[in-house]
């Protein structure tokens, strides 16, 4: 027997699979109850070194975290060489390997999957690692790299870094032209690109609630290379006694529509969320009665799309601009994007792995779901015409050049997109007031049923219609019918273990009409668990 098999039995004996548990490499790599995790972070390990010698030895990165999800949960995803997301055919052989019975049918994976993919065994690799504050992280990093270590992978462990620090540091990895593949390589490059884009403008002010989370003590440390350019103010950063995630938030504040809990808004300041690994943000205010306004996802899109569309048309400069979106994006976004803004707009499902790829059809593809994960990324065609052209507007030019320094295009970061949309809020001197006024949401409303199996769900056409279980698309198609403007989808999370009914509508009353009589019909007739949907 190879020393490798022999490797690889050995440490897979200390990671032995609980009876009776099923994985899925889902929207964003796996993420469950952390207790569950362990043997599946030491196979994660020994895929990654697949990855990295299948490539030639590029750098694969490795995220430990479990994102917007409560406390208990942690999670693992790949990030391949340019710092996207895992190839999706390779997500098959992570469910394949965390799924294996045995230790014996691991070491048969492992070099089954070298077969099949004429893997050349002797090939060096090397694997970057990261992971949130969650308690449950550095045990499991450990799982992690024992499989790394078993497959004889060169590790090296970051330490605390949010989902796209890990992303960025795996692209300048690979790709030095990109930055330096350190934190503070990460640091240095998005401030002094903000500080180019806003330079001769009035700093801003804005409060930050990091959800408790990682991105809290790496904003403050983003402050300190920032200086006077901007005035960061952290709430809901306590990373040992917060509760992360718990009504804190950006995804507690998109579901509920509600400010976090843990401060006060002043009339008019400029307020944003992190999540827990600092990947999504979502934007709000108060007016002057004390009313919350949130500026989700779609509203980032249309203040960053619209500004982007204006300065390549200032600077001269012939590159075509597409939006992405998916089935949560509000109808009037949609509308907005397309009629005012003459942007064509594409659709997929849910997760940016989908959006990131169908946005490289673009010379600029903008990004972002409803959520509040989201980026840009410029073609290399479309970066090589903007950094190289002489005439033209100089403003709109410096403009440009500066931003494509300040976005991280590998991921949705929401400290390079908090970045983002100040330097364009500066440039437009609006308060949040005027890009709320841009277009007016469709009232629309999030509902999580939980189901016996949520994986009996299979949606189609970009999310928005259901093909299993049989007849429950005509019975939302019917509900749907009966309000006017309505729109309602049914999809299984795939990072919770919930299923998701969206709905919108002309008015707030048919909307959460619609969303709860739809919620309802999942909990009747999909095995629904628990308290049954209702209004409250
Ligand atoms: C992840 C994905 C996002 C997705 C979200 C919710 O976000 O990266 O693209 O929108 O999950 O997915 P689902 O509805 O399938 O649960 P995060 O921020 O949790 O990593």
């Amino acid at each position: 027997m190879s020393n490798v098999r022999q490797a690889i039995l050995d440490a897979s004996a200390a990671h032995p699979a609980p009876a009776g548990v099923h994985y899925t490499y889902g929207t964003a790599g796996f993420r469950m109850n952390a207790d569950l995790l362990d043997p599946v972070m030491y196979r994660v390990g020994l895929l990654a070194t697949l990855r990295s010698k299948a490539l030639g030895g590029k750098v694969i990165g490795v995220m430990v975290t479990a994102s917007h999800n409560p406390v208990r949960d942690n999670g693992v995803k790949l990030v391949d060489p340019m710092g996207e997301m895992l190839k999706q055919s390779w997500e098959g052989y992570a469910t394949q390997l965390a799924n294996a019975q045995t230790h014996e049918e691991v070491a048969d994976l492992y070099f089954g999957i070298a077969e099949e993919c004429e893997i050349d065994l002797d090939q060096s690799a090397s694997v970057v690692v990261g992971r949130d504050t969650r308690p449950s992280g550095e045990a499991l990093v450990a799982s992690l790299v024992d499989g790394l270590t078993a497959s004889g992978a060169t590790v090296t462990d970051l330490g605390l870094k949010t989902t796209p620090q890990l992303h960025f540091v795996t692209r300048c990895l690979n790709d030095p032209s990109y930055g330096t593949p350190t934190e503070e390589g990460y640091y240095q490059k998005i401030s002094d690109a903000y500080k180019t884009l806003v330079a001769g403008l009035e700093p801003l002010k804005i409060t930050v609630d990091c959800a408790h989370g990682v991105g809290a003590p790496k904003l403050r440390d983003l402050t300190t290379y920032l200086g006077d350019a901007l005035d960061v103010t952290v709430v809901n950063g306590d990373i040992e006694h917060g509760i992360l995630n718990y009504h804190v938030g950006a995804d507690f504040v998109k579901v509920n529509v509600k400010q976090p809990e843990g401060f006060d808004l002043a009339p008019n300041g400029i307020y944003c969320s992190f999540d827990g690994d600092a990947d999504r943000i979502v934007f709000y205010y108060a007016d002057e009665a004390g009313a919350f306004h949130l500026l989700d996802g779609d509203r980032i899109t249309a203040l960053v799309g619209a500004f982007i569309i204006e300065t390549v048309r200032a600077a001269g400069l012939d590159l075509q601009v597409g939006v992405v979106q998916t089935a949560y994006a509000n109808g009037n976004s949609t509308h907005y994007l397309r009629d005012s803004l003459q942007v064509p707009v594409a659709f997929t499902q849910t997760g940016v792995k989908h959006l990131h790829h169908k946005a490289e059809e673009y010379d600029i593809g903008v990004y972002f779901e409803a959520n509040g994960h989201g980026t840009v990324i410029f073609s290399s065609a479309a970066r090589s015409t903007i950094r190289n052209a002489t005439d033209g507007d100089a403003k709109a030019l410096h403009i440009l050049r500066s931003l494509i320094d300040v976005i991280n295009e590998t991921v949705g970061d929401a400290i390079s997109d908090m970045l983002v949309v100040l330097g364009v809020l500066a440039h437009r001197q609006w308060a949040l007031a005027d890009w709320d006024a841009l277009y007016k949401d469709l009232p629309s409303r999030l509902v999580k049923v939980v189901v016996g199996n949520r994986h009996a769900f299979k949606t189609i056409n970009a999310d928005t219609q259901l093909e299993e279980p049989a007849d429950l698309q005509a019975r939302i198609d019917a509900e749907v019918a009966k309000v006017s403007r309505g729109r309602s989808f049914v999809r299984p999370s795939g990072t919770e273990d919930v299923v998701r009914v969206y709905a919108e509508a002309e008015t707030r009353e048919e909307c959460d009409t619609l969303a709860y009589t739809v919620a309802g019909l999942v909990f009747d007739l999909a095995g629904g668990v628990g308290e049954r949907p209702a209004e409250f």
